[in-house]
């Protein structure tokens, strides 16, 4: 079948068929990780008719299938069940809110709780007989209220929850409170609100640590923790960093969106829709989130599937307070086979190695690069601020004095196709700046694909760090990871030729100075068990 179907992921999350999108209410109980996400039944398209496919695992790596947690089927939902996430209440009691869209196409939230809280695999869940529990208030329009966020609890016991919309040209988080999780009251103001921002989608608002990588759950305040508000709009996932005012619900940031290139993104390239929860087992917070696809909506049609999850991801605030830091969790290691390695190899400029001995369509790799005479590097252009724009002007293809370096991933031996994961090393006055970036434009023969370049700056200084990279190359999709996961990029590639075991893996230096590979570990990476809800072999 890979033969057949080369775009198909090895250890990513996805359905054998059909369209998926959004996570929806990941959470840890009674030892079971539980994935709810976006699914149309009936099309490799999305579609009216969206339900809550439900995949359930023990280390967020291997998944088995369950029943469709939530389907249409009420008027407060008869079209679709859209995005929504899960809430742990006090007594072990999990709920779910999401939103339905009802028989008049108006976007409305509803409670779900599970037939069974005994049940480990909450596999069945039964719709509250009063939803809708909120209804678009007066000011939003019925399409623009959408996807309620775990619910968190203020010190005197009272809930709150946020829900994604847009209303007086700003984007925002507009928050409700409830003593009893039933009757939910509009609070006076937003939780936060920018004009800056479209509609948002799926937002995020949770607590982080502020001097350890450990997460927090989702009620925790106090001086030990800031906030981060997350929002999804105009294709990425973009968040801030701030202060919880729980007294008088507001949140205040260190700095607005600016609605420019230098907002942060979880991930610079396609990354949305996110969600966060956190997780008791091993006192972390996670990260999921939808990956889509970059070929026509013809081709979806053709391979009959569309949409995948990400690597789940660890998420903490870096120790500098200014941004989160996000690492693919340490069960995908289990999957690594076949380690090969490279110490100490200087990389002189226009040189390319291969690194053999692993299936480079399906692979794990570390690379630290250490640039000697950092100094003799080139100074940067100020008047260039969009690393993205940086690096579709400065591809893999143009030689600077440190970089482009880093890897070639499904490459084809003669590197006609290649996916270029690099960076470039500038001096900024008596500083430097890192700059990363994913070069689609030579990944593959075939034309009517999005190309798209993508790039971040890295906040590390080379002068103390080396420049490390962490790439997951798993067919069609390539996460890749730079400064231990300061800055990241996906992004979704169709090799014509570069294909199973005709893909390749190189590390290159095309800039004019040389620079060392510290190290390179590569792994190839075994096949994750995963089977997606509501197909044959589910359990219900
Ligand atoms: N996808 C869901 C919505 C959400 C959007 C519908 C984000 O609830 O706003 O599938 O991708």
């Amino acid at each position: 079948l890979q033969a057949e179907q080369p775009y198909r992921t090895a250890y990513h999350f996805q359905s054998p068929q059909n369209w998926l999108n959004d996570p929806n209410g990941p959470m840890y109980y009674k030892g079971v990780y539980h994935l709810f996400y976006q699914y149309n039944p009936n099309s490799a398209w999305f579609g009216d008719g969206m339900v809550w496919a439900h995949s359930a695992s023990y280390d967020l790596i291997n998944w088995f299938g369950l029943d469709h947690a939530l389907v249409p089927s009420e008027p407060f939902d008869a079209i679709s069940c859209w995005s929504g996430s899960a809430t742990i209440l006090p007594g072990d009691k999990p709920v779910i809110l999401y939103t339905g869209i009802d028989a008049n196409y108006n976007q409305v939230q509803n409670l779900a709780n599970p037939k069974n809280e005994s049940d480990p695999l909450l596999v069945e869940w039964v719709k509250y007989s009063r939803n809708p529990l909120m209804t678009p208030p007066d000011g939003v329009k019925g399409d623009n209220f959408r996807d309620p966020t775990t619910a968190w609890q203020g010190p005197d016991g009272t809930w709150k929850v946020v829900i994604g919309s847009y209303s007086n040209s700003q984007g925002m988080a507009i928050l409700y409170q409830s003593q009893d999780f039933v009757h939910w009251t509009m609070h006076r103001d937003p939780l936060y609100s920018s004009s800056k921002t479209e509609m948002w989608e799926c937002p995020d608002f949770f607590p982080v640590s502020i001097n350890s990588t450990n997460g927090v759950d989702t009620s925790v305040e106090n001086p030990s923790v800031r906030h981060v508000m997350k929002a999804s709009f105009n294709s990425h996932d973009y968040y801030i960093v701030g202060t919880y005012v729980t007294e008088q619900e507001r949140f205040l940031p260190d700095a607005d969106f600016t609605g420019t290139s230098s907002d942060l993104r979880f991930d610079y390239g396609k990354f949305y829709a996110s969600k966060s929860f956190f997780d008791g087992k091993k006192n972390r917070r996670i990260l999921c989130a939808w990956v889509n696809e970059s070929d026509s909506m013809e081709d979806d049609l053709k391979k009959g599937w569309s949409g995948l999850q990400s690597i789940p991801r660890q998420i903490w605030l870096d120790l500098n307070g200014k941004q989160l830091v996000q690492w693919p969790v340490e069960e995908l290691n289990s999957l690594r086979d076949n380690e090969v390695y490279v110490y100490d190899k200087q990389l002189e400029s226009g040189s390319v190695f291969e690194v053999s001995g692993i299936t480079a369509s399906q692979a794990d790799i570390e690379i630290m690069f250490e640039l000697p005479k950092l100094e003799e590097a080139e100074f940067i252009d100020t008047s260039l601020v969009d690393p993205q724009l940086i690096c579709d002007k400065q591809d893999a293809s143009v030689t600077g004095k440190f970089g482009p370096f880093g890897l070639l991933a499904l490459a084809t031996k003669d590197l006609t196709e290649q996916t270029a994961i690099f960076f470039r090393v500038f001096r900024d006055h008596k500083d430097y700046k890192v700059l990363m970036c994913s070069d689609q434009k030579r990944s593959s023969l075939r034309n009517e694909l999005d190309k798209t370049t993508y790039g971040a700056f890295v906040d590390i200084d080379p002068q103390r760090e080396m420049v490390s990279l962490r790439t997951l190359i798993d067919h069609s999709i390539i996460e890749s990871f730079g400064g231990k996961g300061r800055s990241v990029i996906t992004t979704r590639v169709y090799p014509k030729l570069a294909i199973n075991d005709e893909a390749h893996l190189f590390a290159f230096n095309n800039g004019s100075l040389s620079v060392r590979v510290s190290r390179l570990n590569a792994w190839s990476m075994n096949k994750a068990q995963i089977t997606a809800g509501g197909e044959p072999g589910t359990i219900s």
